[in-house]
């Protein structure tokens, strides 16, 4: 299987992440690819593919475009305005404020482009967003010539960000721009398969009201997990998206047994759609001894479930998210990989 990637996502190097009331150097850190290409070579898989340039077409056609037009813009705003330290947001349109307002200052574009305080906007942010979402569109059309599976390498991740909002960790939504790529380019449907700790709320919110692409994720119970906000069992999509979205949210401690059986359900739900391709949005941030997550998947489980997703049976593209146990992100992520093209027919392609 091919790997894209591209060092361009060190231009991703912030410094500053509010947590617990501190500023802390962020989780989602430039060493964790290192961990990742470092076990995919240890293990023979390191056929690497730089990515392509696509331009702002696919991003446009998920994400709105004053959003975009900030992001571009936001660090030399911050700095131009005198602020010394990264950009981290503080005010919002909370429940009492208006919401149709686009304020002029800095402190109000923030809240309103921000879902939360603890992503801060660095130099090169954007630069590395813009390379992280190529190397989400070249891994798909890879997948989509080989009618195989790829691996997309993207940092920073993607799936917390929605039409016109960052945070998460997330400015771009690298799995929903491919997908809706691949929508454009021959699969008529495509299935997104959403295993990351947390809930892919960005994603959730791209496709709520279409029925061309499901949106299948198992994560942390947002009553006690980021985003808090979105991921509920309820959550079942709107209009003509009703009945293509499904959560699975799942309790402080749940283990493989317990995460397992959700993800068998999750197949099910794809297998019904009858998908003609899938994209994993892939963070093991379920991973045991992950930092600022609560379930208790171990290193081996991840190879059984890299084969239980190959049991689809589809053209699939595995999306980096999130996981920041970072000595054992390499060994975990090669291991899905490695799980899967043990038991997938199409993967050698
Ligand atoms: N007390 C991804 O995995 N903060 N993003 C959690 C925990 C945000 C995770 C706070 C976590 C974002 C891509
Ligand atoms: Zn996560």
């Amino acid at each position: 299987m091919k790997t894209v990637f591209t060092e361009r996502h060190r231009l991703r190097n912030s410094q500053t992440e509010l947590y617990g009331g501190t500023l802390v150097r962020p989780f989602e850190c430039p060493e964790r690819m290192d961990f990742i290409t470092g076990e995919l070579n240890k293990r023979g898989l390191g056929d690497f593919v730089e990515p392509k340039e696509y331009g702002m077409d696919p991003v446009l056609a998920v994400h709105d475009a004053g959003f975009v037009d900030f992001l571009s813009k936001a660090w030399k705003i911050w700095i131009d305005s005198g602020y010394e330290g990264e950009a981290i947001t503080t005010v919002w349109p909370a429940r009492s404020y208006r919401s149709d307002k686009i304020p002029n200052h800095i402190d109000g574009l923030l809240g309103y482009y921000a879902l939360a305080s603890e992503t801060s906007i660095s130099e090169g942010t954007w630069e590395a967003a813009l390379a992280s979402k190529d190397v989400a569109l070249t891994a798909a059309d890879i997948v989509l010539a080989d009618k195989g599976a790829a691996f997309a390498l993207c940092r920073p991740p993607g799936h917390h960000a929605a039409t016109s909002q960052f945070g998460g960790y997330c400015f771009l939504n690298n799995a929903a721009i491919a997908a809706n790529h691949m929508r454009g380019k021959g699969a008529a449907r495509v299935a997104i398969l959403d295993v990351d700790f947390h809930h892919g709320n960005g994603t959730q919110e791209i496709f709520y009201g279409r029925d061309d692409v499901l949106f299948v994720s198992l994560h942390g119970d947002p009553m006690d997990a980021f985003p808090h906000f979105l991921g509920y069992a309820d959550e079942t999509g709107s209009g003509a998206g009703e009945g293509y979205t499904a959560n699975f949210p799942l309790p402080r401690g749940a283990d493989y047994g317990v995460w397992g059986a959700a993800l068998d359900e999750g197949l099910r739900r794809i297998a019904d759609f009858r998908a003609d391709a899938l994209v994993v949005s892939l963070g093991v941030d379920t991973f045991e001894k992950d930092p600022i997550s609560f379930f208790k998947l171990r290193s081996q489980d991840f190879t059984d479930y890299g084969k239980r997703i190959a049991g689809a049976d589809l053209p699939t593209l595995f999306v980096m998210e999130g996981g920041y146990a970072v000595e054992e992100i390499g060994i975990n992520t090669v291991n899905v990989l490695d799980g899967f093209m043990s038991a997938a027919s199409r993967a050698k392609a």
